[in-house]
């Protein structure tokens, strides 16, 4: 039998044919009642958000393009495209979204951020050299792009060491390019403690520095705060605050104390230090 897979005669035929329930329409991602509640309403910014979530990278590099023309980079980066990667997490975390789907998501994500990051700019005197890196074992690194990216278009000339990086690596990244700030990123519990590893080898080779900024997913003030050096970063663009910070002066001691302060903001994991 021929079967016009238009007509839904044909289409229940093969539903019974192959035992298949049907409960209803296809539910679209944005219909999650957790995707919903933190959805940007307004536009530009859902559509940037819908293309991360669809994982759809053409319509992610067209909706940054029209975004770009009226929307500052840091928004369309902040309100954006991160809501989408967030709504993402949720979906994987309740196992609507699998591995394939969160790579595509990613992919998406970083057409944007990459057309963002081109409109920011880079500043021309460089105010001074940061090392970054994620930890040995861990391939997420969108949040450590995030944090180059920030730096770089804040006048911080960046060593980016990239994703997985071995601790050894870091370490002598740190002696040749004696950095005022070194940052980290971990997203999984099982790669964080490479970063107590990397403050205890920097200590052994004598090395101090003003900070070794620790942010990502799996790590928590208290755990960054276990090590010295260790400063808990919140968001990727307070990178460049701490930067500065340390710049002017101030040590990863003072830094832990005034982290609302040096960033400009209430930040909630650091409500006890304001
Ligand atoms: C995207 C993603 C992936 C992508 C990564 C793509 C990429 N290029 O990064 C892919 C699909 C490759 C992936 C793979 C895996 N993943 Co994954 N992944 C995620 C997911 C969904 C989102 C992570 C993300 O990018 N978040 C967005 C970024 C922007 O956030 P962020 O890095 O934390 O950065 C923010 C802040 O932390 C801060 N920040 C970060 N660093 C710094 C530094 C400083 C100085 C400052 C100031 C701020 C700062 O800035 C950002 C905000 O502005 C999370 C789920 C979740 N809820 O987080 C799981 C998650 C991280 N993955 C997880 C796992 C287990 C895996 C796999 C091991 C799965 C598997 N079974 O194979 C593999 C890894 C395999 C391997 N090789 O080892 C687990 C980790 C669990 C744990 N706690 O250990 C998570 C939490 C999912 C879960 N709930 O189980 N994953």
């Amino acid at each position: 039998m021929t079967l016009d897979w238009e007509s839904r005669e044909n289409t229940d035929f093969v539903y019974r044919r192959y035992n298949v329930i049907v409960e209803g329409p296809a539910i679209k991602p944005e219909d999650d009642k957790d995707v919903k509640k933190n959805m940007p309403p307004k536009e530009p910014f859902r559509e940037l958000a819908l293309a991360v979530i669809h994982g759809d990278s053409d319509r992610a590099r067209e909706a940054t393009k029209t975004a770009l023309a009226s929307t500052p980079p840091l928004d369309v980066i902040e309100k954006g495209l991160s809501k989408g990667m967030d709504a993402v997490s949720a979906l994987y975390a309740k196992g609507a979204y699998f591995l394939p789907d969160v790579m595509l998501s990613a992919d998406a994500m970083m057409v944007g951020m990459n057309m963002a990051d081109a409109k920011l700019g880079k500043a021309r005197e460089k105010k001074g050299t940061v090392v970054s890196f994620v930890a040995e074992g861990d391939p997420h690194d969108i949040g450590k792009n995030l944090v180059v990216m920030f730096l770089r278009s804040n006048g911080y000339e960046v060593v980016d060491l990239g994703r997985d990086v071995p601790n050894a690596d870091v370490v002598s990244a740190v002696k040749k390019a004696k950095p005022v700030m070194l940052t980290g990123t971990a997203l999984m519990t099982t790669t964080m403690t490479n970063f107590h590893h990397v403050s205890d080898m920097l200590k052994k080779e004598g090395i101090s520095l003003p900070i070794f900024g620790c942010g990502g997913g799996a790590v928590k003030r208290d755990f960054v705060e276990s090590y010295d050096m260790g400063v808990y970063g919140v968001k990727a663009f307070h990178a460049t605050k701490l930067a500065d910070a340390a710049v002017a002066g101030k040590t990863w001691k003072d830094m832990r104390k005034e982290y609302p302060k040096i960033v400009g903001e209430f930040v909630g994991e650091y409500a006890d230090r304001l």
